[in-house]
């Protein structure tokens, strides 16, 4: 969990990676529906370039049913659940092992959103300051051309911010409660991440990606 821009896809894909758990992004499910102008990327679409946050039951139906085929698998769930009644319907499918949260100052959220540029093909992210392309707007793999989100325009920021505080502390407060919540804060991600992968480290068992019990 974290604010737009706090850095959770970053530090998700670094935890997939480093642990072997398969990760599931409901921003990139959402952008991957929209491209695809589905029925419900139709839908969806004028919640996700306004910033606002997209209806609990449609996120809950883009998301169970691909929990639900990784049965046997751990998993990384980056950007779900965001609202009470998303982590409810999680709760009833699914026993979460520990949930991380990211406390970012806004400034900080402010300037990596301006800079942050994206491979729509591949949801790759690159930042002109942090982890830029080695061709500037090209993708480093494909070559191909990269854009800035809709929602990352600073009419839709301050509307996402907002948002996210009123929606996550009822959330927080509920794995707070149920202990397995674990919050980082800082300015740089790479020097959160230290402390996360040790984290992990201690929870995971890397041969098999399972979640132990110390
Ligand atoms: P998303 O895609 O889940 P957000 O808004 O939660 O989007 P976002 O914007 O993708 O989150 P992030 O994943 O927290 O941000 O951060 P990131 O992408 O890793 O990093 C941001 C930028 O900073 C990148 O350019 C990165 O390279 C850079 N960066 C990272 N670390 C550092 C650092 O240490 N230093 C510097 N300089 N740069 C750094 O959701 C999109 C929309 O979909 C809908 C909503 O409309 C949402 O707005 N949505 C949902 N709606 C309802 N319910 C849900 N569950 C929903 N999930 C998505």
């Amino acid at each position: 969990m974290g604010p737009p821009g706090s850095g959770k896809g970053t530090i998700s894909k670094r935890i997939a990676e480093s642990f072997g758990l398969q990760y599931l992004s409901s921003g990139h499910y959402l952008r991957e529906s929209i491209a695809a102008n589905t029925e419900a990327g139709i839908l969806v679409k004028r919640y996700v370039e306004r910033g606002l946050l997209v209806p609990d039951n449609v996120m809950t139906r883009l998301m169970v049913p691909r929990l639900e085929q990784l049965r046997n698998h751990s998993w990384l769930l980056d950007g779900f659940p965001r609202t009470l009644a998303q982590a409810q319907a999680l709760n009833s499918v699914c026993e979460l092992d520990l949930v991380i949260s990211l406390n970012i100052p806004y400034e900080t959220l402010k300037d990596r959103l301006s800079d942050r540029w994206i491979h729509p093909a591949s949801g790759r992210v690159y930042n002109m300051g942090f982890n830029p392309p080695q061709v500037q707007g090209r993708d480093d793999i494909t070559g191909e051309p990269l854009i800035q989100h809709e929602d990352d325009k600073p009419e839709a920021l301050v509307a996402r911010l907002r948002h996210y505080k009123d929606v996550a502390k009822p959330v927080i407060d509920l794995y707070k409660s149920q202990g397995i919540l674990h919050s980082f804060s800082g300015t740089e991600t790479d020097r959160i991440w230290p402390y996360i992968s040790s984290l992990l480290s201690a929870k995971i068992d890397t041969h098999c990606g399972k979640i132990g019990q110390n």
